[in-house]
């Protein structure tokens, strides 16, 4: 399949040439393959609304986003999931008992469902993930539903261009609430206390009301649910507040400063992409790193060099090419 096959294809909301893009993007983002797909693919969207799915292992997100979807599917939408270096990746064998099941009625309403990891360079899965949002967007898929591991500067960066972030908790988390609580309350625009079937659920909704309360008040009041992701309790108002904080968004400049988030990680992901291929080559870097090694100059010289010598060269590259 060439690159325009593949387009054609997701245009019609064919699932092989959606995977295959994705595919092409797992491999590495950045090369030209992948960059031509973004620049066909591009015109076709930026209609979707991105939702992440966000919290630890464990709290519920899978069944929650497989509960979530089936609702968007019954309203007559057409939900997309994509699961980032998920423990439990949607593909076929990957679920047990009844995730099985969920996974078989989710894809008989066409829901498309897809784990995604990284084979390309270090770091470049925010950037692979965003591209995947592309590819459903451009095939028709409305909203589109992220879940990653609340975690690491991937996650930060994926949930940074989604639209809508919900952070996950569950009871029973202990101590560990505390340090989710300080890296997620700024990140998240509704937050969610899932297994309210548990003991301690009303407890957490209240201490992460209690928190908020603490914290800066925009316009969009940061509301608090409590969810049975096993019997869909609490599903409705999730639904509801999901699509008031798409209206809030569209009325705000917030597309803006995604936009410039995504801009600032492709310059990120290209820097740090032709760093590592200068490092592994050594040559002139492996001089500067010996000098940082013999402690003849500090990290922060040798850090300066090698970025003078970076761009340097990049414009060499630059003009040679012109
Ligand atoms: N009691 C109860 N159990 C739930 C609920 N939601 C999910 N679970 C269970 O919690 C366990 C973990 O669910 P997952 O959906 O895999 O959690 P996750 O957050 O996606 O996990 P990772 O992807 O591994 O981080 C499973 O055994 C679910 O059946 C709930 O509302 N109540
Ligand atoms: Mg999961």
């Amino acid at each position: 399949m060439n690159i325009d096959q593949i387009i054609e294809g997701i245009s019609r909301g064919d699932p092989r040439s959606i995977s295959r893009a994705i595919s092409i993007f797992e491999d590495d983002i950045l090369a030209d393959r992948a960059e031509e797909l973004i620049r066909k693919l591009y015109p076709s969207t930026g209609r979707a609304h991105i939702i992440g799915i966000t919290g630890p292992p464990g709290v519920g997100k899978s069944t929650l986003i497989g509960r979530l979807s089936g609702f968007f599917a019954d309203e007559g939408r057409k939900p997309g999931v994509l699961a980032i270096d998920a423990s439990s990746p949607y593909s076929r064998g990957a679920f047990l008992g009844n995730r099985v099941r969920m996974q078989e009625s989710l894809m008989e309403k066409g829901i498309y469902m897809r784990s995604l990891t990284n084979r390309g360079f270090k770091g470049g899965l925010s950037l692979s993930a965003l591209g995947a949002c592309k590819v459903l967007d451009a095939a028709g898929f409305d909203p589109i539903i992220v879940e990653t591991v609340g975690s690491g500067q991937a996650d930060l960066d994926i949930m940074s261009v989604a639209h809508t972030v919900a952070v996950i908790l569950a009871p029973g988390l202990g101590d560990e609430i505390q340090a989710i609580k300080a890296g997620m309350m700024e990140i998240g625009d509704l937050f969610i206390i899932n297994k309210t079937d548990r003991e301690g659920a009303f407890i957490a909704m209240k201490e992460i009301q209690d928190t908020l309360a603490l914290g800066p008040h925009g316009k969009w009041i940061k509301p608090v649910l409590g969810l049975n992701s096993l019997t869909g309790e609490g599903f409705s108002d999730l639904t509801a507040e999901i699509d008031r904080h798409w209206i809030h968004m569209n009325s705000g400049k917030d597309a803006e400063g995604r936009l410039r988030g995504e801009v600032i990680l492709i310059i990120e992901n290209v820097f740090r992409k032709s760093l590592e291929k200068v490092m592994d080559e050594g040559g002139l870097t492996k001089e500067v790193m010996d000098r940082v090694f013999s402690r003849e100059i500090d990290p922060y010289l040798g850090a300066e060099l090698l970025m003078e010598q970076r761009l340097s060269e990049a414009l060499k590259l630059q003009k040679s090419s012109k």
